[in-house]
Formats: C-alpha cells, structure tokens, sequence
C-alpha cells in the first residue's frame, strides 16, 4: 500500500495501515504516521462508480462548502491532496484512492444504543440537509444514475427475476411476491416531483446511522460522511434510508425474522431530530411525504438485495451466499410492519410538525 499512500500530503512517516471494516462497496484503512496524525485512505470502487472524476468533483465541492461553515476540524470532512495537489490518486490500473483527515475522539454506531442517538444522527442528517441548500445542485456529477429511482430498481429486479442467472429464482418464490405486490407504489415520490409538489435537493443518499461520527464523549453528531452517493435527490429518501436502517430492531441482515421490527421510539427519535436539523427548510408537503420515503427507500433497498441475489452477488460485497437474501428478508418484512403501524408513523409527523396536516 506504500505506493498508494506515499503519494499523498501526509504529515509524518507511515507507521501502520489497517483495514477498516464496514461499507459494502468501498475499501477504507486507517493510516497513522508517527507523528502522530490519523488518516482514513479509501479505494474506490469503479464499477460501481462510472464517473470516478466527476464523484471526487463533487466529494471536493461539498466538503469546501461545508468546511467554509466551521472551524472545528472535527466538524467537517477534508479531503487531503495528493502531492501533485489533485482530490485524489487515479492509478494507471484505473483505481481511484483518497485520503481524508481522521475525525479524531469519534465513534460511529452499528445501531443506536438509545433514542438519543438516532436523534443525535438525525440532527446530523437535518443539518446536512440545510447546509447545502444553498448549494448549486445542477453543478452535481449524477454519480450513479437512477440511484433511488424506486420504479427503475424495479425493472432491473424484473429483468433479472427473468434471466435468473444464478439459478436462485425458484428458492425464493415467496419473497420475490411480497415485493412485486407492492410495485405499483414504487413510483408515488416521483410523481409528486414530476407534478412539482415536492423541490429537488441536494441530498447525501446513504443517510445510515453508521455514516455519521459522533463525539466520543458527549455523543454529539460532528459530521457526515460516505460522500459518494451526495447528488440531487429528495428529503424523503435522506429520511427514510436513515429510517430503514436506524429505527429497525434488527440488523440489517438479522436472519432470525421475528426480530425485525420498525421502533417508534426510535423512529420517533430519529423524525425529531431531523426535523429540528432542518429548521425550516423543508416545505410541509416534504414533511408530510416523510413515512412515505421510509416506507419506499425500505422496498426499494430490500429489491436491490434481492436483485443482487438473483444476479449471483454481483453488487454488494457478501460475507456467505445467502447474505443478500437475508438482507432482503429484513426489508420487506421492515416495510410490512411500515404498513402496519403506517397510522402511528404518520400520527408521530402530525404531532411533530403540526402545520403538515
Ligand atoms: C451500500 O457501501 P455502503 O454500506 O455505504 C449502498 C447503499 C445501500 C447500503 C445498504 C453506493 O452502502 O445504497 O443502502 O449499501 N451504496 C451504494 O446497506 O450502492
Ligand atoms: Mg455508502
């Protein structure tokens, strides 16, 4: 890895590289020179992100604009060049490498511990929110097109329910059913904007719990991170992503079922925090479409995985074969109990945010 990193402005020797764990498409380290100074490297995955140049243009124009908001190292991201003072290494091989500035005494969190915590991500979400709304969104490289296009996700798990490469179809019948039963819905989101009642934003995209680093001590949000996927979008989608993964009881690739459920105190947590994140940025149509995003950004994630199974692995990175069914089968049955406690979710947006109804 020497040669990789030796050709960023780093402050001291090298003394260690590990890998860190996490992300299913990226590969990070940790590099710690003697200095000491602590360093996040990253490797780029290409095939899952075509326009390498056009994604660092964004990463480099985001974190600047953030990073013109505070002072606080801490508090913003910083990408660090190379030695020719590029965002980022291109290899003749083709792979894309960067380093940014470790966050120092930061956690991030697999799940949350307490309400708190979810709330604490949503303010972080919220604040991201409201701090690149000033933003040009059209300056913005469409890293990978169609990311949250919910109908478009759907004809792609169509096209591979009928080549079923990897001769997985016939195994999961039941599952690939509970998904299509609810395509027709895929499309509600778009249509509002296409209708004009919902604003496109600058949106992060990947709003997990675990893209957020929080202050050791206080648990405090400092910043976002996982820039990769930062591009015009809408607030629903932030939302509910972070809702999908956050407010479930369950890992995300739990494979005992019965343990997979959406927490209204967390859910209600989460929703506080990003709308006081917010402030009052977002329009009361936005805000009344929020369990409306949860609920599609779960189906669609769960169709991705399902996807992915049925091509043969070929997206996310997998730890054993069935790792994305089981992924799957957490979010449609995430989305099922959506719909049952669909009145509570929107009951808890009434009572936060009133003037919605
Ligand atoms: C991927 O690699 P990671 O964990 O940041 C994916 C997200 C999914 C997520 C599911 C670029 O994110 O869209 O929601 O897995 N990112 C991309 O955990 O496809
Ligand atoms: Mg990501």
């Amino acid at each position: 890895m020497k040669h990789i990193y030796s050709q960023f402005r780093l402050e001291g020797r090298v003394i260690s590289c590990s890998p860190v764990s996490g992300g299913h498409i990226n590969r990070t380290y940790l590099l710690v020179t003697a200095r000491p100074h602590l360093y996040i490297l990253q490797w780029l995955n290409g095939q899952v992100f075509k326009e390498l140049e056009g994604l660092m243009r964004n990463v480099a124009a985001v974190t600047a604009h953030l990073r013109a908001r505070t002072a606080d190292p801490r508090r913003a991201l910083t990408l660090v060049s190379t030695l020719d003072g590029a965002p980022c290494l291109m290899t003749e091989e083709g792979d894309c490498w960067r380093v940014y500035e470790y966050i120092t005494d930061s956690i991030c969190l697999e799940a949350a511990e307490t309400p708190e915590d979810l709330r604490q991500s949503g303010v972080a979400f919220g604040m991201f929110q409201r701090e690149l709304a000033d933003f040009p969104a059209e300056t913005l490289t469409e890293t990978i097109p169609h990311f949250h296009d919910t109908p478009d996700r759907f004809r792609l798990f169509r096209a591979a329910i009928a080549e079923d490469r990897a001769g997985r179809l016939a195994g999961v019948q039941d599952e690939v059913s509970r998904f299509l039963a609810r395509e027709g819905e895929a499309g509600a989101l778009h249509a509002l904007l296409r209708a004009g009642e919902l604003p496109l934003r600058v949106t992060h995209n990947d709003t997990k719990l675990t893209n957020v680093m929080l202050d050791e001590t206080t648990r405090e949000p400092l910043c976002v991170i996982d820039l990769d996927t930062v591009m015009p979008g809408l607030a629903a989608h932030d939302y509910g992503d972070a809702i999908r993964f956050g407010a479930s009881t369950a890992a995300e690739d739990e494979t005992d079922l019965s343990k997979v459920a959406l927490s209204m105190p967390l859910y209600e947590a989460f929703t506080a925090g990003f709308l006081e994140g917010c402030g009052d940025q977002l329009t009361a149509r936005e805000i009344e479409t929020l369990p409306l995003g949860a609920k599609l950004i779960t189906l669609e994630c769960g169709v991705r995985f399902l996807t992915d199974y049925l091509n043969g692995d070929v997206y996310f990175a997998v730890k054993h074969p069935a790792h994305n069914l089981d992924r799957a089968r957490t979010q449609i049955r995430l989305v099922e109990d959506m719909e049952q406690k669909w009145a509570d979710m929107n009951a808890v947006i009434s009572r936060l945010h009133p003037q919605s109804r």
